[in-house]
């Protein structure tokens, strides 16, 4: 069991490389921030923790096309839906060199349409089943270090150096168009002392921002107090993805510890019965968030999600209307789209149907059913509005200035200049992403 030559690896890179900051603003914007993806903290997570298995991150076809040919026993695939297609001719390729078995995991993998071309199927976070596939009884699970960098186009792509952390995994609430209702859905924390480990490397290794990619941070009550008084103890900066009412709960003591900023979720503006009382505390709350990020001085993104079935082109007009009003520094915006086995798939599946079998279009970027109000293009006219308005050329400006006041309000002018002079440093001399574990 132990002997096979196992590699994994993400889809190719094929045209550009998603871009959190590149893909929500206007398609000709001179200066704008950047962070194409660099590194895989799936694929990290697993090499640090299962050692035996080779990695390959976005490789070119080409590459692929090499490596696959040195005498594997298995070919693992890392993807999401979107990349569902390139993966599916990854997978021939590996076949045909040879390849005698071939997995699937991450999202892209719950899809029972594509099943049968992967020998095994693996569901959520994998690190434990693959040890045991392996032939051995799992560790405490090992936090990898992860570093990637914001850039600043067009002066380059090294910007600002950056570190991941996950502190915990999964999410118990059941919003019917989310994927982790079926991938991961229970909430189980990381060992803090393995979060501490990547926080000290990040520390020690010039990192200027902690990005925590938690699906919600702070979910669950008291569960999030130990890992915010670590991240102060660091002194590092953080920045969270996180649900409106969590960030009111908890807002100060985070900003006492070092937040700088937070992706608010604000599917709840549109989605959903709007007479239902909850839905309008959430909207509220959602609003309320973005408001008290700003006035601290802290980074305030929205990620918003239009496409829900009651929705009009007039009924997200007024969402962006009413978005603008508390003036978030940017927005994710995001057109509804169904993921297998969601509870969202099998209503469409039943009321609506899809119009593409084309999966490179299920990259919520794109309107993939038969809504009953908006055609595509509509759909794809008004992201296009939304990316002019929210997010044109002044979000570098204010972003840049709220991170410097920030800095110099809460750190002083010695670390601020600190700071700029690190900035500089990896403009001029930083490094590529490079495989690093512990
Ligand atoms: C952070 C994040 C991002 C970041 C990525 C940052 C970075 N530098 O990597 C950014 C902003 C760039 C991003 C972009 C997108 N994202 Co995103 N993202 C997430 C988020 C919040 C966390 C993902 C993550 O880092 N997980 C942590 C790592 C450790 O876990 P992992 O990657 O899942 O890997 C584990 C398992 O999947 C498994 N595994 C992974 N690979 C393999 C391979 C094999 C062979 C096996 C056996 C197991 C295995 O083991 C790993 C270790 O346990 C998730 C939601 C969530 N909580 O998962 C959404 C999520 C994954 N994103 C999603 C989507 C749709 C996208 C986009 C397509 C557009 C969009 N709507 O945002 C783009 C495209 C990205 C791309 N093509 O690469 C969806 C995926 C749905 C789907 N069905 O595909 C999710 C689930 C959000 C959601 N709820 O809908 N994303």
């Amino acid at each position: 069991m132990g002997d096979r030559k196992i590699l994994f690896s993400t889809a190719c890179r094929t045209g550009r490389t998603p871009d959190l900051w590149r893909d929500n603003a206007p398609r000709d914007l001179g200066v704008a921030m950047t962070s194409p993806r660099q590194i895989h903290p799936g694929l990290r997570f697993i090499k640090q923790n299962v050692p035996e298995i080779e990695i390959l991150e976005y490789p070119a076809r080409a590459e692929f096309a090499e490596v696959i040919q040195q005498g594997w026993d298995v070919a693992g695939f890392s993807f999401y839906t979107s990349e569902t297609n390139e993966v599916l001719r990854m997978a021939e390729y590996a076949r045909k060199a040879g390849v005698s078995e071939l997995w699937a995991g991450n999202y892209g993998a719950l899809n029972p349409a594509i099943a049968s071309v992967f020998d095994k199927v693996f569901t959520g976070y994998s690190e434990a089943q693959l040890a045991r596939e392996l032939g051995r009884e799992p560790g405490d699970l090992i936090h990898p270090p992860l570093i990637e960098s914001v850039g600043l186009s067009p002066f380059g792509q090294r910007f600002l150096r950056c570190g991941l952390l996950y502190t915990a995994r999964g999410c118990p609430l059941r919003c019917p168009w989310c994927h982790v209702v079926t991938f991961a859905p229970r909430l189980v924390k990381l060992p803090i002392d393995s979060v501490e480990r990547a926080l000290h490397f990040y520390k020690r290794n010039g990192v200027q921002l902690v990005l925590v990619y938690d699906e919600i941070f702070g979910l669950g009550p008291g569960r999030s107090h130990d890992v915010v008084s670590l991240l102060g103890s660091y002194g590092l900066p953080w920045w969270i993805v996180t649900r409106g009412d969590v960030l009111l709960r908890d807002f100060e003591e985070w900003y006492a510890n070092g937040l700088v900023g937070a992706n608010i979720g604000l599917e709840e503006i549109e989605g959903g019965n709007p007479s239902d009382p909850k839905k309008a505390v959430r909207v509220e709350s959602a609003l309320a968030a973005l408001e008290t990020l700003n006035r601290h001085g802290c980074c305030s993104l929205g990620a918003y999600m239009f496409g829900f079935e009651e929705d009009t082109e007039e009924t997200v007009m007024e969402a962006f209307r009413v978005l603008d009003g508390v003036h978030p520094d940017f927005m994710l915006l995001y057109i509804l789209t169904p993921a297998p086995m969601t509870p969202l798939w099998d209503h469409v599946q039943n009321r609506f149907g899809l119009t593409t079998p084309d999966w490179s279009r299920f990259d919520g970027k794109h309107l993939v059913w038969n809504h009953p109000h908006l055609t595509a293009e509509t759909a794809q006219e008004l992201l296009d509005y939304g990316y002019e308005l929210f997010n044109s050329q002044e979000y570098v400006a204010r972003l840049n200035h709220k991170i410097a006041r920030n800095l110099l309000t809460r750190q002083g002018v010695a670390e601020t200049l600190n700071f700029a002079a690190a900035s500089l440093r990896n403009t001029l001399h930083g490094e590529e992403a490079r495989p690093e574990f512990f």
